[in-house]
Order: structure tokens, then sequence, then C-alpha cells
């Protein structure tokens, strides 16, 4: 079937939303790998339909494509393609991504993101057209690149994607002086809070925060346990309790303590007997040196990090410059004059972040703000 330039655009566009809400699936699974969709497509007259499904497999490999190829099999010849990034032009452990989507008769190929890595930009989309398939670029170019944006940041910046989350009351505090952990926000964001922390590969808090709440911060969603990121705590002096949830959670669920490169004491010692990793950091006035920590956790493999508390570890990674994803959950009630003001509130956000969604949760309301790569 033809359509017009109009509905064909319409047509593209609810296939690609398919495709990247597919690759959401894996986000957080796929390694240094970007977590990519694909949907092979196939019109024979009666409107079209989906023949083949991938999604980059648990660990980065194999590819979305070949994925969704080996699904579509035969059906693939004359069918449309739809890739949330740019095919792959390199020879890995398996031939490039665009040569598989030729040699199996992709007669079509839309695209959402380019690939920012050298050995593939450009080259990929250029072995396709060189082979006669037609291809068309940046079809919900923004919303891909929103959510690769953990593999965006580590090609460009060389560091994972920093995403500041915070829950606020209604008066744009997050705590109580004095009471560590209150409720602000519902059971719904919470739920929220752990699909995003499932999503990542690890989530940083200050030792402030680790000392006076003794959190635990895993996924604590039905069956979703085993997706729990790695945690890390900024702690200079390595004062992390042996006997704290994190440290006693270490053998399941990996804990990162960044203390100073010269601490040795006691407690160090007892947090490694419990399974704690130590990142040896440089510091700088008195505080981990956080570019230099970060370009370490890339160099780890790592994509994403949530930075979840408290007020101090917020406002040194705003002061840096260093927030990629701003995430606010605001709660209905006011906290009133012993709370803890927030760094940041939805009137403040800072020069060079665009809003990328709003929702309500309950009684809470949350948005969410990225800054161009
Ligand atoms: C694709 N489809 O599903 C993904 C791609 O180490 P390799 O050989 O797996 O290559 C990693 C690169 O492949 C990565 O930097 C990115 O350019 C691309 N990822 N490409 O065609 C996929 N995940
Ligand atoms: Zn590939």
């Amino acid at each position: 079937m033809v359509y017009d330039g109009s509905e064909q655009d319409r047509i593209d566009r609810r296939f690609m939303a398919a495709a990247l809400r597919l690759s959401r699936k894996h986000l957080g699974l796929t390694s240094t790998n970007p977590a990519v969709g694909t949907l092979v497509v196939r019109d024979v007259g009666n409107g079209p339909i989906i023949v083949g499904r991938g999604v980059t497999a648990v660990g980065g490999r194999p590819h979305a494509e070949a994925e969704a190829l080996a699904e579509a099999g035969d059906l693939a010849r004359g069918a449309t393609a739809y890739v949330t990034l740019e095919p792959c032009a390199h020879h890995g452990r398996t031939p490039p991504c665009a040569n598989a989507l030729v040699s199996a008769g992709i007669v079509r190929v839309v695209g959402a993101a380019s690939d920012p890595d050298p050995r593939v930009s450009g080259k990929g989309y250029a072995i396709l057209r060189a082979a006669g398939v037609e291809v068309k670029e940046g079809v919900l170019a923004r919303e891909a690149s929103n959510q690769l944006a953990g593999y965006m940041n580590r090609s460009v910046r060389k560091r994972p994607e920093v995403i500041l989350k915070l829950a606020l009351s209604a008066d744009g505090m997050i705590g109580r002086r004095g009471e560590g952990q209150i409720e602000i926000t519902g059971p719904i964001a919470r739920r929220l809070v752990h699909v995003m922390r499932a999503e990542t590969d690890a989530i940083l808090i200050g030792i402030g925060t680790a000392l006076a709440d003794d959190p635990e911060l895993t996924v604590r969603l039905p069956g979703l346990r085993a997706r729990s990121p790695a945690r890390i705590v900024l702690d200079r002096l390595a004062r992390l309790p042996a006997t704290s949830k994190l440290a006693r959670s270490a053998n399941d669920v990996p804990v990162f303590v960044a203390a100073c490169s010269e601490i040795d004491t006691l407690n160090k010692a007892e947090l490694e007997r419990a399974g704690v990793k130590f990142l040896a950091t440089e510091t700088y006035d008195g505080r981990v040196a956080l570019p230099e920590l970060l370009e370490d956790l890339g160099n780890h493999g790592m994509s994403r990090i949530i930075v979840e508390g408290g007020a101090d570890t917020a406002r040194a990674f705003l002061d840096e410059g260093l927030v990629d994803r701003i995430a606010l959950f605001y709660g209905p009630e006011a906290i009133g004059t012993d709370g803890i003001a927030a760094p940041i509130g939805r009137d403040h956000i800072p020069a060079g972040f665009e809003l990328v969604r709003e929702a309500r949760f309950g009684e809470d309301s949350f948005a969410e703000w990225i800054r161009e790569i």
C-alpha cells in the first residue's frame, strides 16, 4: 500500500514510538551498549503489521536489528525497519547491522537518533543508501536521544548521565531537620522511583544521608529485586558503618564507597570484609572530586546514575554543572520552618534544561527536565 506523505509520517511516528517503548525494556541492562529497539513492519495491502521485534540483548549483544530480523525471517524481504538508533557499521563479533538489514531484503529504514560512535556516525545510513535502501532519518529523534541519554553521555562526555531525583514538599523542602527520612510522596510516586532505579546502573548518595537514613537503595518492586543497581556512597573518610543496611547487603547488590585514596582505617577493612568495594578518589577542597569520580564510573561501564540525596550532594552536582536530568516529585503537604530546603525547585531550574514530562501520581506531581548533550 502507498500512503501520501502526511499519512506515512503519522505511521512512521507511531511505529517509532512503539520501537522506543519496546527498547525501554532493557534500559540499564545492556552494559556500555545502548538499549536499542527495532521493529520490522510489513504491509501487503491490509495496513502495516509488525513481523519482527528486537531489543539489544541483556549484556549488549546481539544487537536489536539482529534479534528483529531473526524473528521476521523471510518476512523481512520488502519490509520497513524502524530503528531507534542508526544501525551499526562496524565489524564486531557479528557483521554490521546495516549490512544485515540489506541482506535480509529490508527496503526502507526509518531511524530516530544518529549514533555519536565514530565507528558508526553517518556510516550506517550510508551503507543502507548505497545498497538502494530508502532511509528516513530523525523520526522522533528528540524522544530517542532522551531515552538514549545514558549512552549519548558516555560517548560524548566520557561519563555517565547524571539524574538528580528529589522528592519535595509543597513548600520546597526535602526533609525535616533531625528527623532523617520522612514521607513526602505517596506510594505510586515511590514505586516510580523504584522503576527509575531499575533503569540505571547506580544510585549515589552522600555519607550524611547514609548515616541519617540508613537507606537500602534497592529496587523493591515485586519480581524486580534482581534489577537493583549498584549503590555508591560519597564518603571521603570511609565512615559508612559496617552494620548499615548498605554494607550488610553488599554481597547481594554491589556497594562502592568513594573515599579519599589515603584513607586506611579499621572501618575500611571491616567494610571490605563485608564486601564493600572502594573507589579511590581525588579530593578537592575537602570533598570528593566529582568530575574525576564520574569519569571512573564511566570507565567501570556505567551509563546512568541517579543522585538521590541529600541536599549537599545534590547541590555539589548542580554547582559543578554535572546534572543532565532533573526529576522532581512534589508531595501535597508543606513541611514549614524546620524543613531542609531543596537546592532546586520547579521555579528555578538551571538554564539549558527543557521540560520533557509532567505527570500526576495520586496526590503527587512529577516533572522531568533534560539538557541537550
Ligand atoms: C546497533 N544496534 O542494538 C546497538 C548498537 O561492542 P559492539 O560491537 O556491540 O558495538 C557497540 C556499538 O554498537 C555501540 O557503541 C553503538 O555504536 C552500537 N550499538 N548498534 O546497530 C544495537 N546496541
Ligand atoms: Zn549493530
